[in-house]
């Protein structure tokens, strides 16, 4: 998926994959790992195919996909429905958990704990269930949390952090990755990657930026007040822009040095879809990449990594690219 370069493949069967996607959840929703997992290999294997699935052999001949799979699979290719998930769908249990999964901060098995406990509806968790400090915030903005915003607004509000963040550190750089950056009409969060180019100076800006933001009544709760991994400085939380009629919205603020800056804005623009093709990719070369680095020379042993191996410098996303062996690939375009 993410060698080819200009226009990636069109999935020929979207109108299966996006009933299977629904089964996915669902099975998520239950915690139902490995149904969840068989459907996303089956998912990943239809996107693949270069036709449309004609018949029930065509679809069980591919790797993946068994009987039962070819089953549902062929069921949607003849009649555009799936009777089990119609089931699931008039299910009153099954909306529930998917709907207290749908909380910030509860899995699977909190959503499923909840319905034990009795609990049906949002208010009844507001109301009796012993939440913690992120479940509060995310019963609190249920419905605020489930809109995704216009690209409009994901740009007002990296406008707001830019401003703030310059006023601390004049030649700081404050980019939107995720959707936004991808030029998604709407996101479901504002994702802000944040560097200096010195080198140095954005060590001193993260808990500024924070404290600023709370000052001015932008940030209104934290869900994770601040996450270190390695030299990178991440926190998550929700914010609102002034004025009437404003929605609060989640808010991901990733503070990274620069030598890590390429390799953070290949990750936090994503999609998530990309970056593990990205990583598929890596493999085959004996190499590794995460939100810090690219690395060569890594020694796999299956999936254990027995040689770390050595990092390669990468001072722009186009050296990421070029060192993977692959075209340059606009955010745009980085959907699958
Ligand atoms: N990411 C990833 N794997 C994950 C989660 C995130 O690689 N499990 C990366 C890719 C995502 C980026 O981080 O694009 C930002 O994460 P978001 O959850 O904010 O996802 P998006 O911004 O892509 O979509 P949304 O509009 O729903 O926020
Ligand atoms: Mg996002
Ligand atoms: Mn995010």
């Amino acid at each position: 998926c993410a060698q080819s370069s200009k226009s990636p493949r069109p999935n020929m069967n979207k109108h299966i994959t996006d009933k299977l996607e629904e089964m996915v959840k669902t099975y998520e929703s239950t915690n139902d790992r490995w149904r969840a997992l068989g459907y996303q290999k089956a998912i990943q294997t239809l996107r693949k195919h270069p036709k449309e699935i004609s018949s029930w052999e065509e679809a069980k001949s591919l790797p993946s996909i068994g009987a039962r799979l070819a089953d549902k699979i062929w069921e949607i290719a003849q009649s555009g429905e799936l009777r089990k998930l119609k089931e699931f769908e008039s299910s009153k249990e099954l909306q529930i958990l998917k709907m207290f999964t749908n909380v910030w901060g509860a899995g699977p098995h909190t959503a499923q704990l909840w319905y034990q406990q009795g609990f049906r509806t949002i208010a009844d968790l507001e109301e009796k269930a012993n939440l913690n400090h992120q479940q509060k915030v995310g019963v609190r903005l249920y419905d605020d949390f489930l809109d995704r915003m216009p690209r409009e607004e994901a740009a007002e509000i990296e406008q707001v952090v830019k401003r703030a963040a310059e006023a601390i550190q004049p030649g700081i750089i404050a980019q939107t990755c995720g959707s936004y950056r991808r030029g998604q009409p709407t996101c479901g969060d504002v994702d802000v990657l944040i560097t200096h180019p010195d080198g140095k100076s954005h060590k001193h800006v993260f808990h500024r930026l924070l404290a600023d933001l709370k000052q001015s009544g932008f940030l209104t709760d934290d869900l994770v007040s601040a996450e270190e991994t390695g030299n990178q400085r991440k926190y998550m939380g929700v914010c609102k822009l002034p004025g009437q009629n404003r929605k609060h919205r989640r808010i991901d603020v990733i503070v990274v040095p620069y030598s890590e800056y390429a390799c953070a804005l290949v990750y936090f623009t994503g999609s998530a879809h990309f970056n593990r093709s990205l990583r598929h990719l890596c493999k085959k070369q004996n190499m590794s990449l995460n939100e810090h680095a690219l690395k060569q020379g890594v020694v796999r042993k299956g999936a254990e990594k027995i040689y770390e191996g050595t990092v390669v410098p990468t001072p722009t996303e186009e050296s990421v690219f070029k060192m993977l062996k692959i075209p340059f690939r606009p955010p745009e375009e980085r959907d699958h």
